[in-house]
Formats: C-alpha cells, sequence, structure tokens
C-alpha cells in the first residue's frame, strides 16, 4: 500500500525532497536550472518553517486559556541566523541533510546564505535571544516584544585599518521566517496635548489630542523550543502610516505632504542605534521606544479583553520584563492606557502596574544611565508627562514621610533629575514602577546596591534581587560546536543539553588519557576550521597548533582591549630581544565592532590592524606569533570563534562589566579564561575553581581604593621599564608608518587619565599571560583543565536563569503544549 505523506509537514526524504522542489517553483518561481542558492536556501527555509508551524499555532491557541504569560520588552534581539537552530530543534537536521544533499546540494552552502537579523547591539541584545530559546524549552507562556528595525547593526569593514560602517540590508532577500499580522495592527499617537475634563457622569479625566498617530504592524517569528511542542512568539513592530491621513491630505491636493508624513511615520523604524553604554538623547530613539513598548502594551490588552477576563487582573495574566530601561516608559504608559483609556482608578491602575513589570538594569556605567530632557520629553508625550509628576509627587511624599528633611535623598530619589537642565530619568521610573529590580550577576547586583541604585535598594530592599546571566547550550554548543555535541554525548549521553549541570559527568574523564586525546583532538580540528576561515577572509596563515587567545566583543575602552594590545607588543618586544626565546607561540584574534561616534573605540581598532600589519610581516618573529583582527564580528562569526579558543580575554576594569556572557560561552566551549574579578567571571572563577582560572588585576575595591587616593597612571609608566617600551614604541610611529600623532590620543590618555586604569593593571596582566604561556606547555594538564572547565558550566545556562526569573520574580509555571490541530 502507498502512504501518503503531506509535503508540508511529512518527514521521510522522499517527502522532503519533493517540499523543497515544490517551494522553489511555487515560492521562488524557479526551475532548478535558474536558481541562486539563496533561492535554494529560501526552499528549504520554508520547507523548515512548514514543520514549524503546527506547533507555533497549538502554542498560540494554547495561551487563549487563561495562563500567565511573560513578556519580555527589549528594544533589541540578536536572535542570530534561525535555519539550523530550528533543525536543531525541531530534531531534523539529519534528514534535511540527506534530502538536501540527494537533492545534490551542499547544505553548509545553503545555510550560509543566511542574513542574520542583527536587531541588537551586543550582550543585550543576545541575552533576549538566548532567553527566548530557553523560555521555549522550558515552555514557559512567553512573547518577546520588540522593533522591526529595516537596518540592523552595520556590517563593518575594515579599509586601511580603520572601521567603515555599511548598512545591514537583512531584508533585501526576504525573511522566510517572520509572518507579518496587518489586520492586528495598533495606532500609536505622538505630540499635542492633553486635555483635562469632567465626563457625562461628572468624573474627571484627561483625553490625549495627539497631533501625529503611527500604525505599528507586527512581524511574527516563532521561537521554537528544544525538542518541544511549545514554539513562543517574537512579535516586532514595524511603523507604517495611518491610510486615512493620506487619504485627507490628498483630498485637500496635498499629495506630497501626505506622502512625506508616510516618510516619516516609516522612519520610525529604520534604523537600530548602533550604540552600547552610551546614551545621546536622540528624539527618533525615544520615539522607537515608546511606539514600541505601546503596541506590546495594547497588544497585550487586547488579548486579554478578548478572552473576556476584565482588564483588573492584568498583572495576573502578564509578567513584563523590562530589558533595561529602553521599555521603561511602559510604566507611564501603562499606567495612561487603565486610567485614561479604560477609566481606571489611579490607585488600583497603580496597583497592576508595580505587580506586572519588573526590571532588569544591565550597567553600571554612569553614561550609559538613560534621561531624556523634559521639554523633548513634554513634546512627543505630553500625557505621560503629567502622569509621571503625578507618580513622582505621591512617590516623593513617601519619602519625605520615611526620611523627613533629608533633601538629598529626595533629590536623588526623584524621578526628575533638577540639578541643571531638567531631565526624566528612566532607571527611577523603572525601579519606582516595577516589584523586581535585578542585577544580572552577583557581584553587579551588590555594586547595584552600593552604587547606582542605592538609595532604591534602602527605601524598597526586598525588590532587589539577583538573576546570574546565562546562555543557551542549544545554539552555543549543540550547533556551533557539533564535533564537541557529538563526543560529550557518546560518553555521557543528550541530557545535557536542556540539564546542562550533567557536563559533571564528564569530570572524572578529565583523568582518561584517550578522551583527553579525544578533547584535543577536536579543538585542533575546530582551530583548524577557524584558521581556514582567516586564510580565506584576510588572507593571514595562522597555525592552528599556535595558543588561540581571542577577545571577541563591542569595542569599548572599559573592556580594554588595549591592555591586550600592550600584552601583544610586550611579547613581541621579548621576541625581538631574544630570537631564540623559547616561547609558546600565540595566535592573537581580536573582533568586535565600535559605534560610529566613538573615537577612541575606532582608534583601538586602527591600533590592533596597525600592530598586526607589523608582527605578521616581520620575519623575525614569523611562525610565533600572529596577529589578527576578524572584521564583522556577529551572532554567525561568533559560532565559529568561542569554539575555536585556547584562551578567552575577559579582562574589564573590576566593577565595570555587568556580566559579561561571551566569557560563558567560551568557557562552555573549552576555552581557559584569563579575566579579573567582574560581572559574571567571579561566579565562572568559583565554579570552575581557582587552578583552573588565570585571575589577575586588581578587585573593584581596590580599583576604587586607588582613585579615591589619587591614581597617577604615569608612576607606573615610569618605573617599569618594559611597559614604558611598550607605550615608547607605539608613540614612536613604529606601527603607523613613522606618524607620531595618531595614536597619540590613546597614548595621552593612558598616560595622564587612564579611567579604566590599564598602566595599574598592565603587570598583573603580563605575568598572568607567562603563566598561561607555561600552563600551555603542558598539554595534557591544559586539556584536563579545559575539560574541568566544561564540566563545571552548568550554572551559566539560560535554562537556569529563567528558572530563577520565572520562581523569583515572574511566578509562571511550564505549561506543555499538545498538537491537537
Ligand atoms: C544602551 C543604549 C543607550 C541608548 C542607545 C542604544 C543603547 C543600546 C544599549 C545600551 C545598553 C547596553 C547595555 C548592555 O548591553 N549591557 C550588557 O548586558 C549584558 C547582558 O546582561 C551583560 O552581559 C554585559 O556585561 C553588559 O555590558
Amino acid at each position: 500500500q502507498i502512504r501518503v505523506e503531506d509535503d508540508r509537514t511529512g518527514l521521510s526524504i522522499t517527502t522532503l525532497r519533493s517540499a523543497l522542489a515544490d517551494n522553489l517553483f511555487y515560492i521562488q518561481g524557479k526551475f532548478p536550472g535558474t536558481a541562486t542558492k539563496n533561492d535554494y536556501y529560501m526552499a528549504l527555509a520554508y520547507t523548515v518553517r512548514d514543520r514549524l508551524l503546527q506547533r507555533w499555532l497549538n502554542t498560540t491557541q494554547t495561551y487563549r486559556k487563561n495562563v500567565k504569560v511573560v513578556c519580555y520588552l527589549s528594544a533589541e534581539f540578536l536572535i542570530g541566523p534561525q535555519l539550523v537552530n530550528n533543525l536543531i530543534n525541531l530534531g531534523i537536521y539529519a534528514k534535511i541533510r540527506q534530502a538536501v544533499e540527494e537533492s545534490g546540494l551542499s547544505l553548509q552552502e545553503l545555510i550560509e546564505q543566511e542574513e542574520e537579523p542583527g536587531l541588537g547591539n551586543g550582550g543585550l541584545g543576545r541575552l533576549a535571544a538566548c532567553y527566548l530559546d530557553s523560555l521555549s524549552t522550558l515552555e514557559i507562556p512567553a512573547i518577546g516584544y520588540g522593533i522591526r528595525y529595516e537596518f540592523g547593526i552595520f556590517d563593518q569593514e575594515i579599509r586601511d585599518g580603520w572601521q567603515v560602517e555599511i548598512t545591514d540590508k537583512w531584508l533585501q532577500y526576504g525573511n522566510p521566517w517572520e509572518i507579518a499580522r496587518p489586520e492586528e495592527y495598533v495606532e500609536v499617537k505622538f505630540g499635542g496635548r492633553s486635555e483635562h475634563y469632567y465626563d457625562e457622569k461628572g468624573n474627571y479625566r484627561v483625553r490625549w489630542i495627539p497631533d501625529r498617530v503611527v500604525k505599528g504592524v507586527p512581524y511574527d517569528t516563532p521561537i521554537l523550543g528544544y525538542q518541544v511542542n511549545t514554539a513562543n512568539t517574537l512579535r516586532l513592530w514595524k511603523a507604517e502610516a495611518i491610510e486615512s491621513f493620506d487619504f485627507q491630505a490628498f483630498n485637500i491636493g496635498d499629495y506630497y505632504g501626505a506622502v512625506d508624513a508616510k516618510i516619516v511615520s516609516e522612519n520610525l523604524t529604520k534604523i537600530l542605534y548602533p550604540n552600547d553604554e552610551v546614551i545621546q538623547g536622540k528624539e527618533l530613539r525615544l520615539q522607537q521606544q515608546y511606539f514600541f513598548v505601546s503596541c506590546a502594551l495594547q497588544d497585550m490588552i487586547r488579548l486579554l479583553l478578548s478572552t473576556e477576563v476584565s482588564l483588573e487582573t492584568f498583572h495576573q495574566q502578564f509578567a513584563v520584563q523590562l530589558n533595561d530601561t529602553h521599555p521603561a516608559i511602559g510604566v507611564a504608559e501603562l499606567m495612561r492606557l487603565l486610567v485614561d483609556e479604560h477609566r481606571i482608578d489611579w490607585d488600583k491602575a497603580w496597583h497592576i502596574t508595580q505587580n506586572t513589570f519588573a526590571f532588569t538594569n544591565h550597567t553600571l556605567l554612569p553614561e550609559a544611565l538613560e534621561k531624556w530632557p523634559i521639554e523633548l520629553f513634554g513634546r512627543l508625550l505630553p500625557r505621560h508627562l503629567e502622569i509621571i509628576y503625578e507618580i513622582n509627587q505621591r512617590f516623593l511624599d513617601r519619602v519625605r514621610m520615611k526620611y523627613p528633611r533629608d533633601l538629598g535623598k529626595l533629590s536623588r530619589l526623584s524621578l526628575i533629575d533638577e540639578s541643571g537642565e531638567r531631565y526624566v530619568r528612566m532607571a527611577n521610573l523603572a525601579c519606582v514602577g516595577s516589584h523586581a529590580i535585578n542585577g544580572v550577576a552577583e557581584l553587579h547586583t551588590e555594586l547595584l546596591k552600593k552604587t547606582v541604585l542605592k538609595d532604591f535598594y534602602e527605601f524598597f530592599p526586598e525588590k532587589f534581587a539577583n538573576v546570574t546571566n546565562g546562555v543557551t547550550p542549544r545554539r552555543w554548543m549543540v550547533l556551533s560546536n557539533p564535533r564537541l555535541t557529538r563526543l560529550i554525548t557518546e560518553k555521557i549521553g543528550d541530557r545535557w543539553i536542556t540539564h546542562l549541570d550533567d557536563l559533571r559527568k564528564l569530570e572524572t574523564l578529565a583523568d582518561d588519557a584517550s578522551f583527553r586525546q579525544q578533547w584535543r583532538q577536536i579543538k585542533q580540528e575546530t582551530k583548524g576550521d577557524l584558521a581556514a576561515y582567516i586564510r580565506k577572509k584576510l588572507d593571514i596563515i595562522v597555525d592552528p597548533k599556535s595558543l588561540f587567545d581571542i577577545q571577541v566583543k563591542r569595542i569599548h575602552e572599559y573592556k580594554r582591549q588595549h591592555l591586550n594590545v600592550l600584552h601583544v607588543i610586550t611579547f613581541y618586544n621579548r621576541l625581538k630581544h631574544d630570537r631564540d626565546l623559547d616561547i609558546t607561540p600565540r595566535t592573537f584574534i581580536f573582533g568586535g565592532k565600535a559605534a560610529p561616534g566613538y573615537f577612541m573605540a575606532k582608534l583601538i581598532i586602527k591600533l590592533i590592524v596597525s600592530v598586526a600589519n607589523i608582527v605578521n610581516n616581520d620575519p623575525d618573529v614569523r611562525d610565533r606569533m600572529k596577529v589578527v583582527f576578524i572584521p564583522d564580528f556577529n551572532v554567525t562569526l561568533g559560532q565559529r570563534i568561542y569554539p575555536a579558543a585556547d584562551l578567552s580575554e575577559q579582562i574589564s576594569t573590576a566593577g565595570k562589566e555587568a556580566s559579561g556572557t561571551g566569557n560563558m560561552k567560551f568557557a562552555l566551549n573549552g576555552a581557559l579564561t584569563i579575566g579579573t574579578l567582574d560581572g559574571a567571571n567571579v561566579e565562572i572563577r568559583e565554579e570552575v575553581g581557582a587552578e583552573n582560572f588565570f585571575l589577575f588585576g586588581l578587585t573593584t575595591e581596590e580599583v576604587y581604593g586607588l582613585k579615591a587616593r589619587g591614581y597617577r597612571p604615569f608612576d607606573y609608566y615610569n618605573q617599569n621599564a618594559e611597559l614604558k617600551a611598550v607605550i615608547d614604541l607605539i608613540s614612536s610611529g613604529f606601527f603607523s608608518h613613522g606618524d607620531v600623532d595618531l595614536f597619540k590620543p590613546l597614548i595621552d590618555n593612558l598616560l595622564y587619565r587612564d579611567d579604566y586604569m590599564l598602566l595599574a593593571d598592565y603587570q598583573s596582566y603580563i605575568d598572568t599571560q607567562e603563566k598561561v604561556s607555561q600552563a600551555y606547555r603542558d598539554r595534557e594538564n591544559w586539556t584536563r583543565m579545559s575539560i574541568l572547565n566544561v564540566a563545571r558550566m552548568g550554572k551559566f545556562s539560560s535554562d537556569r536563569s529563567i528558572r530563577e526569573y520565572a520562581q523569583k520574580i515572574w511566578k509562571v509555571e511550564p505549561v506543555p503544549v499538545e498538537l491537537l490541530q
């Protein structure tokens, strides 16, 4: 008997092949003879999407039945390429591979066609993506709400050593992973004024008369969990013009005016701001924030009302997480929606609001604390400013009761900064409007309580909690390191993929010489792959047998890529002075984007590339060191790079990196860490054991102490001959064709300011690097340490982080999805 499989769900090789051919013809409109690789990629992506839809729609159905849903509000979601992740989570990677290859195609080539959605800057956006993966895998009902930027984070090219930014046209060939839902649009108002009046029953009311309305159209992407039926939704909003406004203009003959208005509206979601850790106060950015937050809250209210449940249970139906202060305007917006539009009285609305929101802080850097000039804020969101004043008045009344006559407290806690030009302080709004506030690593949370949020901690100690970040083992191990995944699974089974603590079972294998041999072999092959990539893209030959020392992350002074460069030059000088020096060969690899307006960060890139050019072309050091800057670091490249590292550079000034998550990706893939006691490094070291971690540098307390006593970087320079030689070599123009001015801003900054205390940490860093070199010579012991690192990384799964949020903050439970339809 012949069994006819559905072309859109069937999983036999024959059905998959026929589905591919079908999609190529009916979706891409191509015969095999004229189809491009991208056509084949699209056909494959649709084939996979078809197999995902049933889970997705059933998940959405399940959530209509009175379950509490987590809404993760984030201006950024850096989800990375979707094809392979979906194949893995669906459990059909092998089958698809076979079907694709039997159709005469290379799966790897098709995979490489996918443009990753670069809808984030770095850590914060990638964390949101790992959390979505874990929410689905843990079967927790969730929606990610954000912005569908037409242009994500720029593509980076390096020309003459300088970063050049290229527009990211990720949508140009279409996006098979999203489904637009134009009929579920919402309207968002801007500008105008608020009108206070008494309604027909004599109740005091306020309405907002905007001068502009923009339409928000949702685009949904399924986020499938690992080997479960749950496929949650990432709902990103695109701004469009309201048709009726166009027609109005058209009727009075102002056709061009109408077109202008359309362009202005659609500009709202055109670009992702490429800055991290520094605010610019741009009006368009505030518009973006309010736009997506208003869309999200209106969407939730509509969802709730469609189930005939009272709006007064809002906080029982939704837990809304604010990913940093970017969506903090949601506090005022929910109050406005409840009080002005749904006529709930203030106190009840405030109870709902506070019990709905929770706030995660991601940075201690003062320059990253968001604040908006009152004038700008009031012009764009007049009603929200009134609401914020009202929230503030009620809050400060309580502050005055608790601390009578403490004007300092009052002015620090106020939602309004009145020390000079007046500003709305978004972190204060988030703290007052939320029931929970958390930092992203233990040290970070402690520092929050002692520094930036000290007054809030004293006022609301019960709101504070820590949730240490985590990363998803599906993308950051199974997908990116198939060799190691296979080896580990052979030895301990595959439960570790969802229960990362199982990796502990590898501990005893660290003493097994043949296991160590296999472990080393895999690292070698993976390094070979990266070496091949570097050769192909950059025409630089690196030796996979050398120690791969890697620092990839956004370029920022506090992350101290230039401290790494000081070591590179020290290493170079030592080799030059003693040509027979028996040194452990190293390949120094860097990658990361600089914010386009951040001059110092761009100069650091220029320095890295300049040093690379000298070192890589110096026959005296050939075969013993190479320096590589890999352009355009993004999720896709991270997947190639993390698994190939021997050494992970986590060298921020203590007290500056909130958590870091790259540190976790490296260690999970068997790199050892050289790092400061900063962010989650502290906890990684605790877990893997101090003897398996290369610690250096000042502690946070020592950093504060030295600052307070008066830090004089120049003294360190003067008193350290090797450091002096390195700095002088840069200043001499040796790396810049004799140009002595090029790196002067960087050098002067180090000698006379050095806010991030590179010179204070220099010697400790160099000494520890020497220990690394020595340790690497004992390959058996290095491998042992590498295995132990991986075995003890269980804590850093985002599944653990999400369980903590679910229990401590959201009060939500898993809701398994059955495939009913
Ligand atoms: C700030 C701004 C300011 C306005 C313009 C756009 C923009 C975008 C991002 C940010 C803040 C970025 C903060 C951030 O990425 N923090 C990182 O969060 C990671 C996840 O918690 C954490 O691991 C990193 O240590 C932390 O730097």
